[in-house]
């Protein structure tokens, strides 16, 4: 663990969220040079088991969560809750704060270096742990993640803009890179699974049909795929340079919400997207109007640049025989 070094500038933190955000920015520091050993260090990718819900865990996964849990416990942190925990954890009983976290998102991409992620989201405690999380996802009072690619960042909200801090590499303290992040409005960058292609809905497939025909179809011009399989890198890329993510409910048994779980990715990559000018919603409504049925509760998930999620919302709301219709036909969207 790193030492009491200064991690975080913390003027640029509000007051209260100072030691949290110090306590999460350690870890993540030390995580970054754990993840830069690679298979030099332990083997970080090799399956220890399974978590709450029945997804395999990497050894990366297990010592995220042991490493985030530990330090939380003297960050006025009360309620502890982790995809790689079934229930709620109390840390400290006199904390004010219930954090959710995905302590290592894109945990099929550590041993091909390709870069992952932590994901947090912040409430203020209720008394009944399950309930300080069970609730709207705009009560979350901040929200954020890191990144740890090339460069290792920080990308944080607290409900007035969005900040992003760069780990120095040399220094291993976290510098105000950008203090106003925006989503960039216009793109023609789409991420999805395309493998998945026969098991989405009509409205989805003609969306992803209609980008694909490019300037030969209703869109008239071109556009560009990428995915990644990290949300995370997913998500700071379409913070840089704009863009449309969507990982939809599908065909597939265990897939009819998707596969992304609400209370500790979409709802704080909600927030983030929604406090940097872009959108996030569910296929068709706002994410942070929604709340969690159950801890692990998974949620279709599109986010992005605003116009490109009110587009997707549009087409689920196309009359049946102009969504089924090849693209020449498409009433509301033709050139
Ligand atoms: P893992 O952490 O199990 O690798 O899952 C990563 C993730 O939750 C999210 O980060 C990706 O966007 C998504 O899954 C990738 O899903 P597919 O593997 O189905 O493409």
């Amino acid at each position: 663990m790193s030492g009491n070094a200064l991690i975080i500038s913390p003027q640029t933190i509000p007051d209260r969220f100072v030691s949290v955000i110090s306590g999460l920015c350690r870890v993540a520091a030390d995580l970054s040079l754990t993840i830069a050993r690679g298979s030099l260090g332990q083997s970080l990718g090799a399956a220890v088991g399974q978590n709450a819900d029945g997804d395999g865990q990497k050894a990366l996964d297990v010592l995220a969560d042991e490493a985030f849990s530990a330090v939380l416990k003297d960050c006025s942190v009360r309620w502890y809750a982790s995809e790689e925990q079934e229930e709620v954890i109390e840390l400290d009983p006199s904390g004010t704060f219930a954090l959710a976290i995905d302590p290592l998102d894109g945990s099929s991409n550590i041993d091909v270096n390709v870069s992952i992620g932590t994901i947090f989201s912040i409430y203020e405690a209720y008394e009944d742990p399950i309930q300080s999380f069970l609730r709207k996802a705009s009560d979350q009072i901040a929200a954020g993640y890191f990144i740890y690619g090339p460069q290792t960042a920080l990308v944080v909200t607290f409900g007035a803009g969005v900040l992003h801090f760069t780990l120095h590499p040399e220094s291993r303290c976290f510098e105000l890179a950008n203090s106003s992040v925006n989503v960039p409005a216009r793109s023609s960058e789409y991420a999805i699974n395309a493998s998945n292609y026969r098991h989405w809905s009509q409205p989805v497939r003609a969306f992803i049909d209609d980008c694909i025909a490019g300037s030969e179809g209703p869109r008239d011009k071109e556009f560009n795929m990428r995915w990644i399989a990290s949300l995370v890198a997913e998500t700071h890329r379409i913070m840089s340079r704009g863009g449309v993510f969507l990982y939809p409910s599908d065909g597939r048994a265990g897939y009819e919400n998707g596969r992304l779980r609400m209370v500790y990715e979409c709802a704080p990559i909600a927030m983030l997207i929604e406090q940097a000018g872009g959108g996030a919603t569910d296929g068709c409504d706002a994410i942070l109007g929604q709340s969690a049925a159950s801890l692990h509760a998974r949620t279709p998930f599109v986010f992005g640049s605003l116009e490109k999620v009110e587009r997707v919302a549009a087409y689920h709301d196309l009359p049946e025989n102009e969504v089924s219709a090849l693209f020449g036909s498409r009433g509301l969207f033709r050139a």
